[in-house]
């Protein structure tokens, strides 16, 4: 039982790695494998990315492959950065924060609703297998704030902790996460479809 874990991105990778652990699977990663092209990353929804990218690495490695397309949608900006959050404004986070923070002062809008969205695909060969999503709802936080966590967890506030995600622990994260929530789901449907494993 062999699950690739199909992503560049290595802290999405420990925290999947996190969730699924105790799982009777072995889960491999890219760097496991040969240099593999990255896709575009072409669509413009999350599942679209997720579902590009899953077969993409399926077909280029032959392993049961996960893959999954994130991002934060902020209420204020339209929904943006949304599926272009690994590129948006600028090359540093700092950038992106200040970019955001000026729009939303601009419009008076901190502290405006925005959540973080997992869209996970898991493929076999040129078949998909299974998919889900899984979200976050919270707040653009004041100001940025903790060291935790990735991207733009300094910037959100979830209100039942009255923290952002990067003042957690992975597990507190994980916990409440998008990608926590399409993991869990993943993690379920592993265990009751054992049929899946079946060449
Ligand atoms: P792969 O495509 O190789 O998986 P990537 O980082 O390019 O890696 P995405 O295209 O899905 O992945 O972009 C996801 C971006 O969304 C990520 O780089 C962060 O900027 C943001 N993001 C997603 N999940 C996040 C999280 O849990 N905390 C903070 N930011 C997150």
């Amino acid at each position: 039982m062999q699950l690739l874990v199909a992503t560049t991105n290595a802290h999405k990778l420990s925290e999947i790695r996190s969730i699924l652990t105790g799982l009777d699977v072995n889960l491999v990663s890219l760097s496991d494998f040969p240099p593999v092209i990255v896709p575009d990353e072409t669509g413009d929804t999350f599942v679209a990315n997720a579902r590009e990218k899953a077969l993409h690495y399926a077909a280029a490695t032959g392993q049961l492959t996960l893959a999954e397309d994130s991002g934060l949608e902020i209420d204020g900006l339209n929904g943006e950065p949304g599926v272009h959050s690994a590129r948006f404004n600028g090359d540093s986070y700092s950038e992106r924060f200040k970019a955001i923070y000026t729009r939303l002062a601009n419009a008076e809008r901190l502290r405006c609703r925005a959540r973080f969205v997992c869209a996970l695909v898991v493929v076999r060969g040129s078949n998909i297998l299974f998919e889900t999503r899984g979200t976050v709802e919270g707040q653009v936080a004041n100001e940025p704030s903790g060291a935790a966590g990735f991207g733009y967890d300094p910037i959100f506030h979830y209100p039942p902790y009255g923290k952002t995600l990067a003042e957690v622990s992975r597990e507190e994260k994980t916990a409440v996460s998008h990608r926590g929530k399409a993991v869990r789901a993943l993690r379920n449907y592993l265990a009751t479809n054992t049929a899946l494993w079946e060449t």
